[in-house]
């Protein structure tokens, strides 16, 4: 299938995929839809590529998987000759590994930087989609693909008085390309998710004075950043195909012990012993998964919950600050956990202090500072770390208009609904790279991203091969899919909390827990199993020919 315009003025380009962001999504898609024969065009609105990893420079950004794990698999060559300096590698590094990748396969020409995409409609009588950008572009394609992210756009503060600010605003999500020097400066940091507990501890290594404003306490674990980890390195060196092979089909894609221990039921000595060898290890989905029951038992998690609290008191030296720092009111795991170089030291600072906006909330920004309920702050900066409209955010705030003109903001009003978290009724050829209701942000996100590429692209194959058109899902297949995703997620204490996996960060947005629990493995073999079945659940129509 060919290009069939060339944009000069005899009507609007064509290819087969357009592709929304040049991320690890994006230039894995437009690498392997090349190699099977399809054209395509990837957009982003970012000067080069790298996706959330273009955008987020923020002081301390780093991967919080370890980046043996966290790097495309799809092509041993690659992976042999590029070598991680560290266990968890930073932006930097990360961004180079991205243009490397770019650059290794030739993947720029078929990238436009720094154009938008507005508005994707689905023209019923031609089975195209018509894809309008920023720039007035116009480009035709038989399918579209949102490999936007899943945290790439950044919340707008609801904080009254957010745009008085006269000195320096800074946003983690959005962060400049010049460095940033806050010698000498007094320094605002509101928000205490991933990206506030990476940034605080080297913001406040610079800054003359910190003030950090924590609504809500995380749990953290040290990362104990350093030589990427001897026993990865070793199953790597073993057998490279049995170690991705095993992340491919592990819970979470990152080859690792999975028990059924019950931390209830455990002795406690058992559970000190494991617990600190995780805490020891400093890696997320370790800590995440040392009982069986941490995410569906109550008793169990607050064991686990506590032995951290404990942690975070023996840290902090002053008593009031470890309390206000201790998480007490939502399961550990529940809000994304973080990983972190220092964060709780940061606090026993003299120049550091933090303010619990539950007890001294925000009653506005002003020209030069911060009020609170019983006090003004003066500042020469304020960062805002206030995280992402998670998942669907970036999915809506483009107009993708499917069939009989419904757009999906308004299919998705009451929360998203999709079949296997790539595919929704009413939006013919129209793909999500990682989204709701897939394993995505609960997992290593490369390779839920390679498994979702692979899945797009061999579908695209099937498609050609049997003369389809479009693939569709039914309303039936949809419906008993979004189903099973929210009672996987019912018997968990997800629900519980108020984590942006429930929407809950953003006003008015709709409560639902938007990620598929089930696991990478579990959800792969499901994915495959459509497919090998001819798609079920799926309504394809056959088209005039290729
Ligand atoms: O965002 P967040 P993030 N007034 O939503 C607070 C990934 N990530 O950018 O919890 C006051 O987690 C908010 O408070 P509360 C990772 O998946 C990965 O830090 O809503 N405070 C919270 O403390 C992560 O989970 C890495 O009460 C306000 C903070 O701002 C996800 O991205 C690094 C507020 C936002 O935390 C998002 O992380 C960074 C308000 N009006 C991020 N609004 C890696 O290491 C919000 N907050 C790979």
């Amino acid at each position: 299938m060919a290009v069939v315009g060339n944009g000069s003025g005899v009507g609007p380009a064509e290819v087969d995929v357009v592709v929304v962001g040049a991320g690890f999504s994006g230039l894995y898609l437009l690498h392997r839809l090349r190699q099977h024969g399809f054209s395509a065009k990837v957009f982003d609105a970012a000067g080069d590529v790298g996706g959330t990893w273009y955008w987020n420079r923020y002081p301390g950004a780093r991967c919080d998987v370890p980046t043996t794990d966290y790097a495309y698999s799809f092509d041993p060559e690659l992976e042999r000759e590029w070598t991680w300096s560290e266990k968890y590698a930073t932006q930097p590094e990360i961004l180079a590994y991205l243009g490397h990748v770019a650059d290794r396969y030739d993947l720029r020409r078929d990238i436009q930087f720094s154009t938008r995409v507005e508005s994707a409609v689905w023209d019923e009588s031609a089975s195209r989609w018509c894809v309008r950008t920023d720039h007035g572009d116009e480009i035709t394609c038989r399918a579209y693909v949102m490999a936007s992210g899943c945290l790439s756009l950044p919340k707008t503060p609801d904080i009254e008085g957010a745009n008085r600010f006269r000195g320096e605003i800074y946003f983690t999500g959005k962060w400049p390309h010049d460095v940033i020097d806050f010698t000498g400066k007094r320094v605002a940091v509101i928000g205490t998710g991933s990206s506030g507990i990476q940034s605080i501890p080297l913001i406040a290594a610079a800054a003359d004075q910190l003030t950090v404003f924590q609504r809500t306490p995380n749990f953290s674990i040290p990362a104990g950043n350093g030589p990427a980890p001897a026993e990865r390195l070793a199953a790597l060196a073993a057998d490279r195909d049995a170690y991705r092979e095993a992340a491919k089909t592990s819970p979470t894609g990152v080859p690792g012990e999975v028990t059924e221990l019950s931390a209830i039921a455990a002795p406690e000595e058992v559970r000190r012993e494991r617990f600190e060898a995780a805490w020891e290890a400093g890696e997320l989905f370790a800590i995440g998964t040392v009982f069986g029951d941490l995410l569906f038992n109550q008793a169990s998690n607050e064991i686990v919950a506590e032995m951290i609290r404990e942690k975070i008191r023996s840290i902090v030296v002053d008593p009031d600050t470890a309390e206000t720092l201790c998480p007490k009111d939502y399961p550990f795991a529940t809000k994304r956990p973080c990983l972190d170089t220092g964060y709780f030291q940061t606090f026993n600072l003299p120049h550091v202090r933090l303010v619990d906006l539950r007890k001294h909330a925000i009653v506005t920004v002003t020209e030069t500072g911060i009020d609170t309920a019983d006090e003004s702050f003066e500042f020469d900066a304020i960062v805002y770390a206030t995280g992402f409209d998670a998942m669907t955010g970036p999915l809506v705030s483009v107009d993708i208009t499917g069939r009989q003109g419904v757009t999906l903001r308004e299919k998705w009003a009451d929360g998203p609904s999709t079949y296997l978290g790539l595919t929704t009724t009413g939006f013919p050829n129209f793909f999500t790279i990682t989204g709701p209701g897939s394993p995505s942000v609960l997992s290593n996100m490369v390779v839920s991203i390679e498994q979702h590429v692979d899945w797009v692209v061999d579908c695209h194959d099937d498609l050609r091969a049997k003369n389809f058109e479009t693939i569709e899902p039914t309303p039936l297949a949809e419906a008993g899919w979004s189903q099973h995703v929210a009672d996987c997620a019912a018997i968990t204490l997800y629900p519980t909390a108020n984590s942006w996996y429930m929407g809950a960060n953003v006003p008015g947005k709709p409560r639902i827990f938007m990620p598929y629990i089930g696991g990478v493995g579990v959800y792969r073999e499901k994915c495959d199993e459509v497919a090998a079945k001819g798609y079920e659940g799926f309504r394809t129509l056959a088209g005039s020919g290729p």
